[in-house]
């Protein structure tokens, strides 16, 4: 606890002061559908008890956590009124921080967790459209701006569009981008990127990769291929095999992961697009079927539309409109509130 509050005050003053707010605004149309039924309890009613546990059930559902995650929350709630219930706000937050802890986990790459100056690899994979190149520009200001020395790498070369959309954000963040010509083979172009990052001294290569469906044999053998280049490097260079979610999909999202899992092994997700849907709560899913860490939340298609994940704040994301804890606040009868 301790140990994540520190954290938490280290990316605030490293600049990430206030994010909060924008992940609460962002996760507006979410939490609308999450709260839908809960809201509509009179303030008086805002105990745990069985009314407010079939609101938050409905909820739930209504926000794509899905049936999983649902059955497991709502049991851990169950739990919490049989010990003497309590106001709903605090023990539906603390619940839903207890089920997403697990996934949290410090951001990859960067100095201090890069090791000194070794190189790291993000490797950013996931199928067509769920925005990985534009996560590949948003990770490299946002490495880059914590004095990082970073490089892009356009490892999709399936369109020469692909590879100037990256380059375009290597201009924009001032980060040089490794690429060669559409239909060159990604896994080579992998290799001479690492070869110049070495040369380069680059702390952090983000490789953005053509999008793919899990389920094309020969599209996923070329990413196999892509994910071996790392090993010819001597000494191996620490990688990160992030894949890269649109939380618009909704359940689909557990579906490609188990996919791409099952095709190069993961090692977290990035879950995009969680400004322009409702659907947001697949994050609890994902977080209840597989053990990754989530590293990253994209909240719009800025730059600065990147949020690093904490279990905690994403929680109150969810719970905690901010005319709710207004009106719960100026309720509250209890000294504790
Ligand atoms: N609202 C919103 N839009 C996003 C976000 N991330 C990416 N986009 C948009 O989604 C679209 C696709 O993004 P890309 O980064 O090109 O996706 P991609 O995964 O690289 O696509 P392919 O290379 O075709 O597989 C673009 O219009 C982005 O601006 C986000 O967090 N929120
Ligand atoms: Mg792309």
């Amino acid at each position: 606890m301790a140990e994540a509050r520190q954290r938490r005050s280290d990316a605030e003053s490293a600049g990430d002061g206030g994010w909060l707010a924008t992940l609460g605004q962002r996760l507006g149309k979410t939490r609308a559908r999450f709260l839908e039924g809960v809201a509509r309890l009179a303030p008086g009613a805002r105990k745990l008890d069985e009314q407010a546990l079939d609101a938050v059930e409905t909820g739930l559902l209504m926000a794509d956590v899905g049936p999983t995650a649902a059955a497991r929350l709502l049991e851990r709630l169950r739990a919490r009124l049989r010990d003497g219930g309590g106001d709903l706000r605090p023990v539906l937050l603390e619940e839903l921080c207890a089920l997403l802890q697990p996934v949290e986990a410090a951001p990859p790459g960067g100095p201090g967790t890069a090791g000194g100056d070794d190189l790291r690899l993000v490797l950013l994979v996931g199928v067509n459209g769920s925005g990985k190149t534009t996560l590949a520009g948003k990770l490299a200001a946002y490495y880059q701006q914590r004095g990082a020395r970073v490089m892009l790498a356009a490892t999709d070369t399936f369109r020469a569009a692909a590879i100037e959309q990256l380059q375009r954000w290597g201009e924009r963040v001032s980060v040089p981008v490794l690429a060669r010509p559409a239909g060159s083979d990604p896994a080579s172009v992998l290799f001479d990127a690492l070869q110049a990052a070495r040369a380069r001294g680059i702390q952090l290569l983000i490789a953005d990769t053509a999008g793919r469906l899990h389920t094309r044999a020969d599209l996923v053998n070329e990413l196999r291929k892509i994910c071996r280049i790392p090993e010819r490097f001597e000494p191996a260079p620490r990688v990160e095999r992030l894949m890269v979610l649109d939380a618009g999909i909704g359940q689909n999202a557990l579906e490609q992961v188990r996919g791409f899992h099952a095709a190069v092994g993961l090692d977290g997700l990035a879950i995009n697009k969680l400004d322009g849907t409702a659907r947001g709560g697949v994050l609890l899913a994902l977080a209840t079927e597989f053990a990754l860490p989530v590293r990253f939340l994209g909240v719009g298609e800025q730059l600065t539309d990147l949020e690093v994940f904490r279990a905690r704040d994403f929680a109150a994301a969810l719970v905690e409109p901010p005319e709710w804890s207004d009106s719960s606040r100026s309720a509250s009868t209890t000294p504790a509130e």
